[in-house]
């Protein structure tokens, strides 16, 4: 861990982290107890590669994101209550109770969407990085991707776009292995999935998507680089995600426990505590406290989504552009 780090800096990565766990976490006993309509895809395991990636973008910059999207907006700092009550299909949510999990929108986060088709978000990002091109606006944008996205034909078609125009764009890969239940190795000969940018005559850099600091300090050097005007990167995090595909999937008969041991101890959280604490930057004490505040934060989201009201029918046709 460089020496240069400050304190706070470090320990708000980590807070990052334990936010977005502990709102999956939560979205989870919602969902067990019936509050939670349709199914959410939780990023538990991947909280590194959203906190590292979204630390380093300012904030007039854009993220695009997945499915598998509530980690990317905590990390660029969406409203949680707001979050919840639009998971939970209520009126107070972001998208006044319409979006759901999957369709998450705020543009004064920058937040340009997540995406409930897989690869569909990846020319929507590529579309507003061709708008900070041509308007010349010096705006960066991170598109988050699963691994399985990679073989959409929407990712070759906007990657080579990106390239050929040196468009002002990150692409990161979220590998957790499987997309639903297929093991990447079944549908995918390279192993390294960043291989693919020499295709498109951009840098590609695979890395461990478990270490924040790795995460932060790649996705860092590859967005100055997109904001002095030099062209997109495509940086592969490797990952697991530690439950099912969707909180309806038990995930077990794909994964072997071996595997999801071997990744469980590689825990993104676990680790960066335990090396904040090694490196006294940070005390027991403090972590405590941290947690504890945001345990209470997303009691808080938790209570203000179920007080919502949910939208009036009335309102069904409203917001509709197409
Ligand atoms: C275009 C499209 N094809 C198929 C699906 C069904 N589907 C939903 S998630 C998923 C797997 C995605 O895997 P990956 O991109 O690796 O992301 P992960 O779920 O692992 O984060 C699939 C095939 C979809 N939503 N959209
Ligand atoms: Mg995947």
């Amino acid at each position: 861990m460089k020496s240069s780090y400050q304190e706070n800096f470090l320990t708000n990565l980590y807070a990052t982290m334990f936010r977005i766990r502990e709102f999956e976490e939560q979205v989870f006993e919602l969902y067990k107890i019936g509050l939670m309509p349709g199914l959410a895809h939780l990023y538990i395991g991947e909280e590194a590669v959203a906190t590292g990636a979204c630390a380093t973008l300012e904030d007039k910059d854009f993220i695009g994101s997945t499915h598998r999207g509530h980690g990317h907006l905590i990390a660029r700092g969406a409203d949680t209550k707001k979050m919840m009550a639009e998971i939970l299909g209520k009126k107070d949510g972001y998208c006044k109770g319409k979006a759901g999990s999957m369709h998450i929108v705020t543009l004064d986060k920058g937040i340009l969407g997540a995406n409930g088709v897989v690869g569909g978000g990846i020319p929507i990002a590529t579309g507003a990085a061709y708008m900070a091109k041509i308007k010349d606006t010096k705006q960066v944008t991170i598109c988050f991707m699963g691994d399985s996205a990679t073989n959409e034909g929407s990712f070759h078609e906007s990657l080579n776009m990106a390239a050929a125009w040196d468009l002002p764009i990150v692409y990161v890969i979220e590998n957790n292995l499987y997309g639903i239940s297929v093991g990447l190795k079944r549908v995918t000969k390279v192993a390294d999935l960043s291989e693919r940018a020499k295709a498109y005559g951009m840098k590609g850099l695979s890395i461990d998507g478990n270490n924040v600091l790795k995460v932060y300090e790649t996705v860092k050097e590859a967005v100055d680089y997109a904001r002095e005007g030099n062209g997109p990167t495509l940086i592969e995090c490797k990952t697991y995600r530690h439950k099912g595909h969707h909180v309806g999937d038990p995930g077990l008969e794909y994964r072997s426990r071996e595997e999801e041991d071997e990744w469980k101890a590689k825990c993104p959280l676990i680790c960066f505590k335990e090396a904040l604490l090694k490196e006294k930057k940070t005390t027991k004490k403090a972590i405590a406290d941290l947690e504890t505040s945001i345990v209470q934060e997303i009691k808080e989201a938790v209570e203000f989504a179920k007080n919502s009201p949910y939208p009036d029918p009335s309102e069904a046709f409203e917001d509709i552009y197409s």
